[in-house]
């Protein structure tokens, strides 16, 4: 997977994905990072990229001209037309679903927009998604890229030690994942539950699956309506109005 990343501020971008398992995939050849500062394309020798928006009003507003040429330089680079995942409020919300489906993808271009946002024809031109993280307001696409990035990495093969972790966590079956123990057994009198210490695998994994939809129904009931539930499940749902 090689993620290239459009933006003014390249630094931020290369400290942040160079960290943690991320950067380790890095090291390991199974993840690439391709910053592109989109300054170097300014085509003026004050580095200007943007300017007063037509029409007024408040800020300014990214030029087209060295947008289109650091997207330029990626295509060049790689021989064909990537997906280009534009970082706005305005976009598509991102979740685990849309992880799944850009790690497909050979290369992802990250277009970071800064001040009041970029001209609007580069925009047409180039962007394939619009995307955002949620719903506030950034100063830049910088942090949601890198959100994207460690989303996305972390579903390429090879990236996580373990490679069932992926598949069984949070939001797998759109349930929430159950409660995690480990040493010591007693803590400030609080004990692991005892199940957990029983060595019945079975019995470890059912009171597990019950324990996600326990989490679910009362931290995100608006996950339930998606969640994939088996026969057991329902079983156990309707034992709770009990
Ligand atoms: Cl993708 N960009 C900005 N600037 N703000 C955001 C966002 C993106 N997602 C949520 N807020």
């Amino acid at each position: 997977m090689n993620f290239h990343v459009l933006t003014l501020f390249p630094d931020m971008i290369q400290n942040g994905v160079n960290t943690s398992i991320t950067g380790r995939a890095m090291n390991n050849g199974l993840i690439s990072l391709n910053t592109v500062n989109i300054r170097d394309y300014a085509g003026n020798k004050y580095g200007q990229v943007d300017d007063y928006p037509y029409g007024g009003g408040a800020g300014m507003v990214m030029q087209p001209g060295p947008v289109y040429r650091s997207y330029e330089s990626v295509v060049e680079r790689i021989g064909y037309k990537p997906r280009v995942i534009y970082l706005t409020p305005q976009g598509k919300v991102f979740n685990q679903s849309m992880a799944e489906e850009f790690a497909k993808e050979e290369d992802l271009v990250f277009l970071c927009g800064h001040y009041e946002g970029i001209d609007e024809r580069v925009l047409e031109m180039i962007v394939t998604d619009h995307v955002s993280i949620g719903d506030y307001v950034l100063t830049g696409g910088e942090l949601p890229s890198m959100v994207m990035i460690d989303a996305i990495s972390r579903l390429v093969p090879g990236v996580l030690n373990n490679n069932v972790s992926a598949e069984f966590e949070t939001f797998n079956d759109n349930l929430l994942e159950y409660p995690q123990y480990t040493r010591p057994e007693e803590f400030m009198g609080e004990k692991v539950p005892p199940i957990l210490l029983s060595g019945n695998h079975p019995k470890v994994d059912q009171w597990r699956r019950e324990q996600s939809i326990l989490r679910t129904m009362e931290r995100r009931p608006d996950l339930m309506e998606e969640a994939n539930l088996t026969k057991e499940d329902m079983k156990f749902i309707k034992t709770l109005d009990k």
